[in-house]
Parts: structure tokens; sequence; C-alpha cells
């Protein structure tokens, strides 16, 4: 296997380690909880570590209970296209929204909060679903000088597959570290991510390939 020598110009993106996406959360990701050990080990690996944080009003658009007569999975028309209605979960400054406690990462430089106004959804730590409203990572990752963007966390078929999605498009050199993900899969979510990410050249790495 061919190794990847991290450096100075790469930073480790740790996308949403929150409770409410771990089991016995409210948007549990199957397994999501395995990732933290995996992560706290691979970070220490990485000079650079950037951690995300779903960071949801209480009223947010995407919670099926802001839509009478709607359930989660539902999916409505928003301005934006379509959104997939989710139960209530990551809420500004609720236990659901806070670091799973075993999360170690102490040098990490930034917490990205994302998901932050009312009537819009973000699953990309670049851009909201609007496709359009930065969250201001990009212009951080391009001050801080960074070129390769690694990508690990929860979950890998939204969260984590719009990042690195909008990573490449920005034109940073993008991995997924999908040891280090789990997926949520409502509709054939993981195949789509898995096919979208290749079509797009993103590369898939083991975390015992990184020296
Ligand atoms: C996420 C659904 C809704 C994620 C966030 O972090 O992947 N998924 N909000
Ligand atoms: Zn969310």
């Amino acid at each position: 296997m061919a190794r990847i020598k991290i450096g100075d110009r790469d930073v480790l993106i740790v996308v949403d380690i929150q409770n409410d996406f771990c089991p016995g959360g409210s948007l549990s990701v199957p397994n999501g909880h395995e990732v933290v050990p995996v992560i706290n080990r691979l970070a220490k690996q990485f000079p650079h570590v950037v951690l995300t944080q779903d960071w949801h009003p209480p009223d947010h658009l995407s919670f099926a209970s802001a839509h009478p007569g709607k359930k989660p999975y539902d999916i409505i028309a928003v301005d934006y296209g379509q959104q997939i209605l989710w139960p209530d979960h990551c809420v500004q400054a609720t236990h659901g929204a806070e670091f799973h406690k075993d999360l170690h990462v102490p040098h990490a430089a930034l917490v990205l909060r994302k998901g932050i106004h009312r009537a819009i959804d973000s699953y990309s730590t670049f851009y909201e679903n609007d496709r359009k409203t930065p969250t201001g990572l990009v212009g951080y990752l391009r001050e801080r000088g960074f070129a390769r963007v690694f990508l690990a966390g929860l979950a890998l078929d939204f969260c984590v597959r719009y990042s690195a999605e909008d990573a490449k498009r920005e034109g940073f050199g993008v991995a997924v570290i999908e040891d280090a993900c789990r997926g949520i899969d409502v509709d054939g979510s993981m195949g789509a991510a898995r096919k979208s990410l290749e079509g797009l050249g993103v590369v898939r790495v083991d975390p015992e390939a990184l020296a």
C-alpha cells in the first residue's frame, strides 16, 4: 500500500462526532461511536485538525417537527430544492449537540459550526444546502495555506460526502478515510455517496497508509 506522508499543508477535518449521531442519540448513525478511538489515533498524526459541529436552532427547517403532518425521512420541497426531514438533532447548546465524551483532539485549532441558519440545512462544512451560503471554512483553509483535506467522521453519506465534494470543487486535494466514517444509509444514500466521490476522483485512504 502506498504511504501518504502527512505534512504542514495537510488538514484533518473531523465531521460531527456529536452525541445525537451516536447510539442513543436522536439521529444515531449505526455504530457511529466506533469511529471515536480511530479518530483519536488518527488526529495524532495530523499537526492541523478542524472539528465540525452540526448546530441547529430549535425550529430548524430540516426538522420534521417544524412541518405539521410530516415525519422524519419524508422529503419536502424548499426554496433551494429537496430537503430530507430529520428527527430534531444537534440543537444549539444541548447535550445532543455536544461532542462525544471520548473524542480527544486537544490540538484542534478550529471548531466550525454549521446549519446555524433556520431556513437552510447544511450537510457540507463549506457551503450550506442552498449551495451558495458559505460557512467560511474555504477562506480559513486557504489563509492557513492548506492544500490537502482529509475527512473523517459522521455521516459518510451526508456531511462527509458533501464536504468532500465541495473541497474538491474548491481545488483542494481530498481524501476520505472511510474506516474513520460511518453512514446513515437512507434510500441508497451510501451507494450514491461512494459513486459520486469516485466520480469526482476523491481518494479513499486507510488509516494505516498515513505516515
Ligand atoms: C447530518 C443529517 C442531518 C450529518 C447532519 O452530519 O451527516 N446528517 N444533519
Ligand atoms: Zn443536521
